[in-house]
């Protein structure tokens, strides 16, 4: 299997892996949630810490232009990575969370007038949803959800049957964190522009497992996380298409932000330091660009195609599992190695438990995703989410796994 042979290229460089749990070598099936970093990100954070530490567009020192031009650079290399057209168009944020609320206070708290519309989907996060409801409560919009079909994937039907004049935004996910789905986003863009919806994109999980190419999408948002993509945690981005970065007020206000200030007013930065208030995670930014830098060796081509054949092959066993019932599409079209699913009469939180004694780490839960539990007429599910260090044979580690949870419970 080529899935095999990245794993076994790509494993030595990841240190966790080497590790134990409850005696047994780990198989780490978590990485929706997050995903292990290699020694080069670890190694940038050191280096960095080391060698260069200094605040970043403040002294002229030496350490201190080092470290600007290498938090500028790690700007450079993020907008090459989703070939977004100016790398002054990459925000760097916390996260995803953090990148979706920039654009739903700073684009859509100003924008939005009482009874638009903004229109979003039933698999959304929390992160892509919660400031929505804030934004449309708080101007008098409404919002709209767009339902899922039976088989786990976005029912388009509905959702272009709910795009409207009065549609302003249509924000949604490019892959579930749930089901695994990515959605038609380029064809959603081009019919939510012909109604003159901006369109927002959640990256998070799409982003570190397949090639992004914010121009081909034709969006006008994408936001994304660094520490599921192999950079370290706090740290994310968002990406905006420059003219209406360029025509928003800023998300945050402080130093860094600034270009001129008197007594009662400010004028602001150019992008992207209008939008990265205070001092910057700097070392997180430069970890992001070692683990964008690991991905691009690699090629998005490659992860994408290695893991859509591990997948294929966790598929096949778990549909094959006695008593468990798997959300999300059944085939390896359109989605994503992350495999939600229930076992017959037993807690989705004893399933991880179990399967943590015996190494095996997956999530359990609501996911951050409960109106979809809600439609979907459960509680939660076990989650195993695989990335390019995954393989086969942890595939069927995972499945005698469950084997023992059956036993337990039988
Ligand atoms: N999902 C999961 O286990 P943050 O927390 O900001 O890095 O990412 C938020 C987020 C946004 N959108 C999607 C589709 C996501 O999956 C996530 C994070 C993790 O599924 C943690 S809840």
């Amino acid at each position: 299997m080529g899935c095999t042979r990245l794993a076994q290229e790509v494993r030595q460089d990841f240190p966790v892996l080497q590790r134990k749990v409850n005696n047994h070598p780990l198989v780490y099936f978590d990485n929706a949630a997050t995903t292990q970093k290699p020694r080069q990100v670890i190694e940038a954070l050191r280096h960095y810490y080391e060698t260069y530490n200094a605040n970043v567009h403040r002294g002229v020192h030496t350490l201190a232009a080092q470290a600007t031009e290498a938090y500028e650079e790690a700007h450079k290399a993020v907008a090459r990575f989703v070939n977004a057209p100016s790398w002054r168009e990459i925000v760097f944020t916390r996260n995803a969370t953090e990148s979706l609320n920039l654009v739903a206070y700073a684009w859509g708290l100003r924008r939005l007038r009482p009874g638009d519309r903004v229109l979003t989907t039933l698999m959304e996060h929390h992160s892509n949803l919660v400031p929505w409801q804030q934004i449309t409560r708080r101007v008098g919009a409404h919002l709209d959800f767009a339902d899922i079909t039976e088989d786990g994937r976005l029912d388009l039907d509905d959702l272009f049957g709910k795009l409207t004049e009065q549609t302003r935004v249509v924000t949604l996910t490019l892959a579930s964190n749930v089901l695994g789905t990515v959605n038609p986003v380029k064809e959603i863009a081009r019919k939510a522009h012909e109604v003159g919806a901006i369109v927002v994109v959640d990256a998070a999980q799409a982003a570190p497992h397949m090639p992004i190419d914010v121009q081909d999408l034709g969006v006008d948002f994408l936001a994304v996380s660094g520490h599921k993509m192999m950079g370290p945690t706090g740290i994310g981005f968002l990406w905006g298409r420059e003219e209406l970065l360029e025509d928003m007020d800023p998300f945050l206000y402080g130093g860094e932000m600034i270009h001129e200030v008197w007594p009662d007013r400010a004028t602001w930065n150019e992008l992207p330091w209008k939008f990265e208030a205070g001092t910057p995670n700097i070392a997180g930014g430069i970890g992001l660009q070692a683990a964008v830098a690991y991905l691009d060796r690699i090629g998005m081509d490659r992860v994408e195609a290695c893991e859509r054949e591990l997948t294929a092959y966790a598929l096949e066993k778990l549909l094959a599992f006695p008593g468990l019932t798997l959300y999300g599409p059944k085939d390896t079209r359109d989605r994503l190695g992350v495999l939600s699913f229930t076992l017959e009469g037993i807690h989705p939180h004893d399933i991880a438990s179990i399967l943590d004694l015996h190494g095996v780490a997956v999530r359990s839960g609501s996911h951050c995703a409960q109106p979809l539990m809600r439609r979907l007429g459960i509680e939660g599910t076990a989650r195993i989410s695989l990335y390019l260090y995954n393989t086969p044979e942890e595939v069927d580690r995972a499945v005698e796994a469950l084997q023992k949870v059956r036993e337990i419970f039988r």
